[in-house]
Parts: C-alpha cells; sequence; structure tokens
C-alpha cells in the first residue's frame, strides 16, 4: 500500500502541520508528521506502505518531539520549498541533518532548525560530515547531509563519492545562489567570477545517482523523483535550491511516493530460473553482500541460505553481516587468503548464489588471487537477477529472498565443524604485537557492538579474527578513503545510540579526521577509539619494495591528548605499550559511559600476516613490478 498524500492548490500554513498516527500495525505507532488536510487544500486519501514511513533498516526510531528553543515558527506563512524539502527526507526516517552552514545553504539550516522531527549536527568540515553522513545512512538506511555551494559541496564530494561506490543512501543538500543573482549573472562570492552558477552542479551530481536543481514549481514532483530513484540504487541523491527558491512557497502538486515492486511477471521467471539452476547444482554456496547491511535484508538472507541448506562465506566487506557462529557459514573468502576449507568450498562450488550483488575487487580477493569463474554465478541485484547472459530487470532484492526462502532443499543442510576461538597471547609485560593486538580486540568486541573499521593495517588485521554474534562492522573497502572510519564512527555512533561503537583505525588515517572528536562528545556519543601508533603508513611501507620513504612518515602527535583538547574533558584515555597495559585500558573503556580513546603503540614494521602476503602481490595489485 502506498501513502498517497493528493494536495490541491492552496498555501498551507506549516504552523498547522498536524501529526498522524498511522493505525497499521506495521508502522509500530510511529507518529509523523502530514501536510494539515484543511490548510493544504484537501487530503485526498492516506494509505499506510509499511515500509515508508520507518528507517529502511526495518527499526523504528522515536521521532524527537521537543522543539529547539528560541526557534520560531516560520510565521502564518505558506510552506517553504525548504520547509517541503526537509519534510520530506524526515518522513524517510531520517532525524539527523549533518553539515556546515554558509550564507547560501542559510535556508537548509534554518528549516532543519525549525523542524521538528530532525536535528542539526553540526561536523568539524563537509570531508567529516559526508563521512559522518554514510555511516548513519548504514545503520538508517538513509542520511542528510547539508553543505553550502562550491566550497562546501566541493569539500564534501570525497565522502559522497564514496557512498556511491559503497551503496549507501545519503541525500546530499546544497543552498546555491538565488535564482535573481543566477539571472544577471552577478559575480558573487564561491564562484571563479564569471557569472556561471553550474559549474559544480555537474560535478556533485557525479557523486550521486541521481539529481535535482530545486524551484517552486517542480518541488513536490522532484522530490518523489530523487527519493524513488536513490531508493532504488541506494546510492545518494544530490538536491541543490536557490536561496530564493528556498524560501518561496512549494507550488501544491499531486504527488505519490513510489512504492518499489518487482513486475511479478518478471520475478516469476527469474526465481524459477534461480530453481532449475539450484536444483541441477551438486554444490552451491551463497554469498551475502554488503547492500543486504544497508537495506536491513540481513535476516531475509539468512531465512534464504537457511531454505537452501548450502554453506555461505563472506568477503570482508560482508564480515558479520550473518553471525559468524552460524552452522553453515564457511568462512571468510579472500581469495588465495582464505583458509583452505573455505577457498574450496567457495571455489569448487557449481553454483555461486551472490546475494546482492558482493564486489569482487582487488581488496575483498587479496589481489585477485582466487579462482572464481563468472560463468558460475547466480547474481541477484538490487533491481535484477543474472544467470549468464539472461538478465531478469524489475525484480527487487527483497521479492527474491522470500521466494528463496521458500524453498526446500533435497539435501541436508550444510553443518561446519565448529572452530575453536584464535587464542588471545602474550604475557602482561610484553610489549604489543599484532599478533597479540587483534586476537585481544576480537575477545574485547561483543554482542551488539558497532565495528567501524578504518582501511590501512586494521583492517587487513581484524578480519581473519572470528567475531562475536550481532556484531555490526562497518568498513569503507571499495573507495577505501582514509579518515572515512572517523568520520563515519561520527554517524555510527548518533545513529544507533543503544549500541556501542568502537572506532579502529590507525593513526595516519586518523589524522585526517581526528577533529571531528569534538562533535562527538559535544552530541553526547560515546564510542571507544582504539587507534595504533605504528610510526607512519605502515600499510604504504609494506606495499613498496622501500619502506623508508619520508613520505610515510608523519607528525608525531600525542594521541591520548586529543580528546581533551578537542573538548572531550570526561572521556577515559590512555597510552598503552604493554598488552598489561592494553587490558587495563580496554577494562576502563568499556567500563566508561563517556567516550574512550585508547593510543596503542605498535612497532614500526610489525604488520598482520595478510599484508606480509600482499606485498608479494604488488604486481598484481597494481599492475606493475613497482607500486
Ligand atoms: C584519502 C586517502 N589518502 C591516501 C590514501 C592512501 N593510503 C592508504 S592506507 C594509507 C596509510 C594508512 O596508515 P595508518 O592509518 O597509519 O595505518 P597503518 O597501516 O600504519 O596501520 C594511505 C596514506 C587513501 N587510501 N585515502
Ligand atoms: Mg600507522
Amino acid at each position: 500500500m502506498i501513502l498517497n498524500v493528493l494536495v490541491a492548490r492552496g498555501n498551507p500554513p506549516l504552523s498547522s502541520l498536524v501529526v498522524v498516527k498511522t493505525s497499521n500495525e506495521q508502522s509500530n505507532g510511529v507518529e509523523h508528521k502530514l501536510q494539515d488536510a484543511h490548510a493544504f487544500g484537501r487530503l485526498i486519501a492516506i494509505e499506510q506502505d509499511s515500509r515508508y514511513f520507518r528507517s529502511r533498516n526495518e527499526r523504528t526510531y522515536p521521532m524527537r518531539e521537543t522543539k529547539k528553543e528560541n526557534a520560531e515558527p516560520s510565521t502564518e506563512k505558506a510552506t517553504s520549498v525548504i520547509d517541503y524539502i526537509v519534510q520530506r527526507l524526515a518522513d524517510e526516517g531520517i532525524t539527523d541533518c549533518f553539515g556546515v552552514p554558509g550564507d547560501y545553504a542559510f535556508p537548509v539550516c534554518d528549516a532543519v532548525e525549525r523542524n521538528p522531527n530532525i536535528r542539526w549536527v553540526g561536523c568539524s568540515n563537509e570531508l567529516n560530515a559526508s563521512y559522518a553522513a554514510d555511516g548513519y545512512a548504514r545503520v538508517r538506511g538513509a542520511a542528510m547531509l547539508s553543505t553550502t555551494y562550491a566550497v562546501g559541496e566541493l569539500s564534501a564530494i570525497n565522502g559522497v563519492m564514496g557512498a556511491k561506490a559503497e551503496r549507501s543512501l545519503v541525500y546530499h543538500v546544497v543552498g546555491m545562489p538565488s535564482y535573481q543573482n543566477q539571472r544577471v549573472h552577478k559575480k558573487v562570492h564561491h564562484t571563479f567570477g564569471d557569472g556561471v552558477f553550474g559549474n559544480f552542479v555537474n560535478i556533485s551530481a557525479q557523486a550521486a545517482c541521481c539529481h535535482a536543481v530545486i524551484d517552486p514549481d517542480n518541488c513536490m514532483i522532484e522530490m518523489e523523483r530523487v527519493i524513488t530513484e536513490a531508493r532504488r540504487n541506494n546510492q545518494p541523491a544530490y538536491i541543490v535550491v536557490p536561496g530564493d527558491y528556498a524560501l518561496a512557497p512549494v507550488t501544491p502538486t499531486e504527488v505519490r511516493p513510489v512504492t518499489l515492486k518487482s513486475n511479478k511477471a518478471s520475478l516469476e521467471k527469474a526465481v524459477a530460473a534461480i530453481a532449475e539452476r539450484v536444483r541441477g547444482a551438486k554444490s552451491i554456496v551463497a554469498f551475502p553482500a554488503f547492500t543486504l547491511a544497508r537495506l536491513g535484508l540481513q535476516k531475509e538472507a539468512r531465512q534464504a541460505i537457511e531454505a537452501l541448506g548450502c554453506p555461505f562465506a563472506t568477503t570482508t566487506m560482508e564480515k558479520s553481516i550473518i553471525d559468524e557462529s552460524h552452522p553453515q557459514f564457511a568462512g571468510l573468502y579472500a581469495g588465495a587468503l582464505s583458509a583452505e576449507k573455505a577457498r574450496q568450498i567457495v571455489e569448487d562450488a557449481e553454483l555461486v548464489l551472490d546475494l546482492g550483488g558482493i564486489s569482487l575487487n582487488d581488496e575483498t580477493t587479496a589481489g585477485f588471487s582466487g579462482r572464481l569463474d563468472s560463468a558460475r554465478f547466480v547474481s541477484v541485484g538490487l533491481n535484477d537477477v543474472r544467470i549468464g547472459e539472461q538478465v531478469f530487470g524489475n525484480v527487487r532484492l527483497a521479492d527474491v529472498l522470500a521466494a528463496l526462502a521458500k524453498f526446500k532443499s533435497p539435501a541436508l543442510p550444510y553443518r561446519r565443524t565448529p572452530e575453536q576461538a584464535q587464542p588471545v597471547n602474550g604475557k602482561p609485560a610484553d610489549k604489543i604485537t599484532m599478533d597479540s593486538l587483534y586476537s585481544r580486540y576480537a575477545a574485547f568486541i561483543r554482542p551488539g557492538d558497532n565495528v567501524v573499521l578504518e582501511t590501512g593495517s586494521a583492517s587487513l588485521g581484524l578480519p581473519p579474527m572470528t567475531l562475536a554474534d550481532d556484531v555490526r562492522l562497518h568498513i569503507q573497502m571499495l573507495w577505501g578513503s582514509i579518515g572515512w572510519a572517523t568520520g563515519a564512527t561520527f554517524g555510527v555512533a548518533l545513529a544507533d545510540p543503544n549500541r556501542r561503537t568502537i572506532l579502529i583505525t590507525g593513526e595516519g588515517s586518523h589524522q585526517l579526521t581526528a577533529n571531528e572528536i569534538g562533535n562527538m562528545g559535544r552530541y553526547g556519543a560515546n564510542p571507544i577509539i582504539l587507534v595504533l601508533n605504528n610510526d607512519g603508513y605502515m600499510v604504504e611501507r609494506a606495499l613498496e619494495p622501500y619502506p623508508d620513504w619520508s613520505y610515510n612518515d608523519l607528525a608525531k602527535w600525542r594521541y591520548a591528548d586529543l580528546p581533551r583538547a578537542l573538548g572531550c574533558a570526561d572521556w577515559t584515555t590512555a597510552r598503552v605499550e604493554t598488552i598489561g597495559e592494553l587490558d587495563a585500558a580496554m577494562k576502563a573503556a568499556r567500563e566508561s559511559r563517556s567516550g574512550a580513546y585508547i593510543e596503542v603503540i605498535g612497532g614500526r614494521m610489525d604488520m598482520p600476516k595478510a599484508l606480509a602476503f600482499a606485498h608479494t602481490r604488488i604486481k598484481e595489485l597494481y599492475g606493475s613490478d613497482a607500486a
């Protein structure tokens, strides 16, 4: 069913927004604001789409009821374009807007301040804000990012591009110079002084899967279009609005939010084709893809895999997407770096069932060191199913999973032999080594934790460890922009305050975005931050024939002093060199109600095994002998 708000002509006062409590049981009683029927003309029909009003990961989050003090309602005037945009994004379940203000973006910032359902979350810079929004979207299903024209949006672009690469749905809302100034080609700040205003729209649009330049007349229709397209692809949307248009009354238009459904006939054909391949295969392995976590479909994927009875493997991008204690879990697949048993199961399977579109890139396959024949793949994407040359379009992942969950496997389900947990080794007085560090991190991580893992030696050190059940691991493996994890930690922690968020990062990466710690404290987030200080960019030292180039050195920060300097005086902090100190600091971190920060001193060239392996595959990784 669809929420169907049909709006007739008339300028509605914002102050007459009313709370409508949905009667649909599946909405979990979450209250949502809809445009008041009388003020907006008439409300012709309301039907409740069970997914529509909830956050897209199938959870509900309380709407904040309090209004900011001193915030004026937007008078008795008509609903403005920007108020409409912000409320429409709030309807997607978004309750926080990450950003940095600027004069062209004031209308956006003001509308967020006015809106009772979304709070403004100020970040130290736009790149951090984009990473935070990405992290938030991974937990909640969608996020809002607000930046100012040119200087702000361009600073955010790396992070938004990363969200596009990794399929994280960020609505990037940008305020631009007024239509009036654009029309007369005024020379204004944040431009080349050439009177051209489209220079940056094209660039930001490249970071999104769709974009809209909003005016009062197209606003309501364009918002439905970009929201649908962004949800279809689970990638960013770029929404840019000139300042004067932002404040103008929105032109009431008949709109109808689109529910993404499968084409029935296409779905039936796709499922029949999968069934035929499943029946004919002597051995099957499933790969639940990272996109399942983005869409909140982990449970549905697990049910499908259980119905099929086949083993499943994950790459690092999907680590812990289904509990690693699951009896059908065959292990982590990373090409030649996989455990032998897992490698056999994956590479010898007659049928590889890709659930959601896995990314077999250089990072997930340890430099393309695996043997995976694409002819054996059945790939279920977000919106299609592909089997060899056959493509079944317009089918949704969720619907295919539901159909697979009804399969009856004739064979006995695969059952792995349970393995011993990795031993935690080392004596209290020992220096910290990578061998002792990652097994300790694994033992420290508890059910219910969110773990944000940075690119670098850490993204090779932690993944081989088995993690507790119900852990959510967040990693930016494909885009791999260092500094992401620190920014994303902020977003994840705000998105999911009921779980503890743990950041695992190298100090070189951390230097790019460490100033965001201040905002973590300011907004009451309480992450546990584990920073490995190994005197430089170790992963780079390892990927080059000569490790000692000066460009892999870093300014020697006093990392453990950062929280205090950045306004988090109540955080628990420590700088640890021995195993005993590390154990004590981790215990204190877990007990601390506020944030915690541990600087871990490691050896300059002490690398996890996988990194040592990567060092032997420089040619495959870079396409030549020299890096
Ligand atoms: C934005 C960005 N700049 C540069 C790089 C290249 N790069 C990848 S890993 C890395 C070093 C990471 O060092 P650190 O965080 O200290 O981790 P370590 O390997 O030392 O544990 C660099 C510079 C990148 N991936 N992203
Ligand atoms: Mg380092």
